[in-house]
């Protein structure tokens, strides 16, 4: 799909006067940004077009990937790079006098997701497609997705994230694919004449569900895959049932946002329905096209593969059931056996959140057919295992029990995979958390550790080292991550090592000005960008890195001489809206920085930069400068994590606990080449067998530990004596559940060894250099790979040019 400049910018002036008869010099980057879009999804069609078409005739099986969240960013320059075009239209559109990087500002972010789940959908999106393997998406449009992040007086304030107030140019409305989802209402079984049951559902409330299908642009391979959101409209036939306005809100709101507050009681109904609802609009189109395409559902696990993308989807287990057995009236044994090969699991964290529970109740109200298919699936398993094994793990692994319905039981029991996303997480779900499940089904625990689009996170984010790396060690590493390895040559060479330098330093300077421009703080360009981006929680530590930042505080004002090595500590973090401590964090931090920022005597040797609004536009500018890449959760606790990789991959040493992706990050690099502390996963598990962690003791016994934790609350810290009493209670009065205090002298540590190693500019950049030539094996093109291979087993279609060849189209 290459394409000359000339021809191009012909493409481009005639598209700007199809679309507003006007010139390049009249249009608005607004209007040059949707011109663009609107070229590069009519060059891009065409393969779509043939992509799908190529499933259909050769019958390859296809993978549905399920998922609540997507998270893919701002798309234009991702598809410019993977069409091949990026260079020519960026040149082209120089040649007009427009500079690419003001138009590409323009796209809001499509942020349909949380953190690194929402990510890690859409780098497996680009991958699959780059792959060339036949995968497609499938989720919700959320029309705010996740609230825009404001700080008000140091405080989170969340407002609504219009990303379609002006329209999507990449998504196409299918209005013929449409399908019907029934909620509520009354389900019975009637009894015929001839004895047989059929499954009635009285007065459901019945919703359209209309897909909108964005193209997802393999790299330079003519791969265009489907990534297909569905939202929610009142069907015209049923207008009628839809008379108050509050009624008809109540379908807009199946689509409105990602995550309804949970801490009411209408608020978690409404997260079940959306569930539901994506499930069941996904479920039914897969069907209904494979049925459409002559297939023979007897063998449909032939032909679909269906991943079930952490809790939220199971009832893609049971909807799969209803559609064979309701609807296509087939056995239910028959229906089962093919339900559980079709059917895939990825388990993403250990923490109470993935493990989805939903009180029987609530359930049955919001879709009582699907509720009676997962108490017939329970009473199966119950009477299946009966006698065979000990009851006790029955009624720990049965889905419906005291009332509730627990959605991981049911996605374990549905699939014959489960998988989670690092190999310690994985360890653990076998051995403690689903312990009881692998004993059950050893053969279907399995590990698949997460991986990163490099194509994003190195050749749209950073532009300067990708160069680089093209002139050291050739191109190669643009279509095989594998080969950054070429780099581990260079290790030693001066000249590279001081390229090196000067890449960083170059997205240091930008990084900075960007800062100034967002916040108005100044920063040393040359101090250590030392940086913490994720979503804020009490696992993920945040308060340690804080903690440790009032230490250096501290001790620059007990003795105004002391000389550190300058600092930037920068974050990125949304807290959910009704997480109250995290909120306190964010409160504290943004004081914290209001004082540090403005205190003279501190100089340039430490700031803190809390951004707003962290996304994936955002991560893209930040992690290209990062020094330091702060990675210190609680060992055990962060299921993989994926910042981790992307700081890697561009330099940033890690700073780590042995916990996650982490520990096979140490492993690539070498122990010399990454800084570990804090506790093992063993000794965490340990302090909760003895039972015997008493965090006041860190406290009474350190007298730098009791200066740090007494400035939450002294007034060290203006502004935030409530937060800062919060804080300061759940450390010593709630006993400090993820080992802060305890972690802290190490990590203080940790970070002096970090001073020392950047001190040592040579043997820093040699460390850094030897990060980005082991990253390659994080590629979520070689997850996705063994995900195609082991899981889902697909194999990559034909090439497009060899379908061109065979349709001539
Ligand atoms: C979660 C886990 C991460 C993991 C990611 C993708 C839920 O993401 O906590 O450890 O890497 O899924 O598997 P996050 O915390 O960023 O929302």
């Amino acid at each position: 799909m290459t394409i000359s400049k000339e021809l191009f910018k012909e493409k481009f002036m005639d598209m700007l006067t199809e679309k507003y008869a006007l010139s390049v010099e009249e249009a608005s980057p607004y209007d040059l940004y949707t011109t663009l879009a609107t070229l590069i999804r009519a060059t891009y069609a065409k393969d779509w077009g043939i992509t799908r078409r190529a499933y259909n005739t050769t019958h390859e099986k296809q993978v549905y990937y399920f998922s609540i969240e997507f998270l893919p960013g701002r798309m234009m320059k991702s598809n410019l790079l993977n069409m091949g075009w990026l260079d020519t239209v960026e040149a082209s559109l120089k040649d007009l006098g427009i500079d690419l990087e003001d138009i590409l500002e323009i796209e809001p972010d499509m942020a349909l997701g949380n953190g690194g789940l929402g990510r890690l959908a859409s780098c497996f999106m680009d991958s699959i497609a780059s792959e060339g393997l036949p995968g497609n998406g499938n989720g919700i449009r959320y029309k705010y997705g996740l609230f825009k992040q404001k700080f008000i007086d140091g405080y989170q304030v969340e407002l609504p994230n219009e990303w379609l107030s002006r329209g999507n140019t990449w998504e196409v409305r299918r209005d013929s694919k449409a399908v019907t989802v029934k909620f509520n209402g009354h389900a019975y079984l009637k009894e015929l004449e001839d004895g047989s049951l059929v499954p009635i559902h009285e007065n459901p409330t019945v919703v359209r569900a209309i897909p909108y299908d964005t193209g997802m642009v393999g790299y330079q391979n003519g791969t265009v895959n489907t990534l297909r959101l569905w939202d929610a409209e009142i069907p015209l036939e049923e207008e009628i049932n839809y008379r108050s306005i509050q009624q008809r809100r109540e379908i807009e709101d199946l689509t409105s946002v990602l995550y309804p507050d949970d801490s009411n009681e209408a608020g978690r109904r409404l997260r079940l329905m959306q569930e539901y609802f994506f499930v069941s609009a996904g479920t039914q189109s897969i069907i209904r096209h494979f049925k459409a395409n002559g297939y023979n559902l007897n063998n449909i696990d032939e032909y679909v593969a269906i991943h079930i993308n952490d809790t939220h989807p199971a009832m893609c287990v049971p909807e799969f059931m209803r559609i064979l057995v309701d609807e296509e009236q087939m056995n239910w044994e028959r229906a089962w056996a093919l339900t559980i090969k079709v059917m895939s699991y990825t388990n993403h964290t250990i923490l109470a959140e993935a493990l989805e529970k939903w009180p029987v109740e609530m359930l049955r109200s919001v879709q009582p057919r699907i509720y009676q298919i997962i108490e017939e699936i329970d009473r199966r398993f119950v009477e299946q295992m009966t006698g065979t094994i000990d009851w006790g793990i029955i009624e720990r692994t049965r889905i419906i029990s005291n009332g509730i319905v627990h959605m991981a039981h049911l996605a374990i029991i549905g699939s014959h995979s489960t998988n989670g996303v690092a190999k310690l997480h994985s360890d653990l779900l076998k051995n403690v958390v689903l312990h009881d499940f692998y004993r059950l089904y050893p053969s279907r625990f399995n590990n698949k550790t997460n991986g990163i689009a490099e194509r994003r996170w190195m050749q749209l984010a950073n532009p300067t080292l990708s160069h680089l790396l093209d002139e050291t060690i050739g191109t190669s590493w643009r279509f095989e991550a594998s080969d950054l390895y070429l780099l581990m040559n260079y290790k030693d060479d001066k000249k590279v090592l001081h390229a090196l330098a000067k890449a960083k330093q170059v997205n240091k300077t930008r990084l900075a000005k960007f800062i100034e421009k967002e916040t108005g703080v100044i920063v040393n360009d040359h101090a250590i960008f030392d940086v913490q981006i994720k979503r804020l929680h009490a696992y993920k530590r945040q308060l340690l890195n804080l903690l440790h930042i009032i230490k250096l505080y501290l001790d620059l004002k007990e003795d105004p001489k002391k000389k550190i090595q300058p600092r930037v500590f920068i974050f990125g973090a949304k807290a959910a809206p009704s997480y109250h401590y995290a909120k306190a964090i964010i409160k504290v931090i943004n004081e914290l920085a209001n004082l540090i920022n403005n205190d003279e005597s501190i100089k340039d040797q430490l700031k803190i930069v809390f951004l707003e609004n962290y996304s994936v536009s955002l991560a893209e500018k930040i992690i290209p400068a990062a020094d330091v890449s702060e990675q210190i959760s609680l060992a055990s606790k962060e299921a993989s994590g994926t910042s981790n990789m992307k700081l890697m991959l561009n330099g940033a040493i890690t700073l780590a606990t042995l916990d996650g992706a982490n520990i096979e990050i140490r492993d690539a690099v070498g122990d010399d080449n990454i800084v570990i502390f804090g506790l093992t996963e063993a000794e965490v598990y340990a302090y909760y067998e003895q039972a015997n962690y008493r965090a006041f003791e860190y406290y009474e016994s350190s007298v730098e530990l009791r200066k740090v934790i007494d400035a939450l609350i002294d007034g060290t810290i203006p502004n935030s004596s409530q937060e800062g009493i919060e804080i300061y209670d759940s450390l010593l009065k709630y006993n400090d559940e993820f080992f802060v205090l305890r972690d802290f002298a190490d990590y203080v540590a940790a970070q002096e060894k970090v001073a020392h190693l950047y001190s040592d500019q040579e043997k820093w950049l040699k460390m850094s250099l030897i990060n980005i030539a082991n990253a390659g094996r994080f590629s979520a093109d070689d997850t996705v790979k063994k995900y195609a291979e082991d899981i889902w087993r697909i194999k990559p279609n034909k090439t497009p040019q060899q379908v061109k060849d065979e349709t001539h189209d």
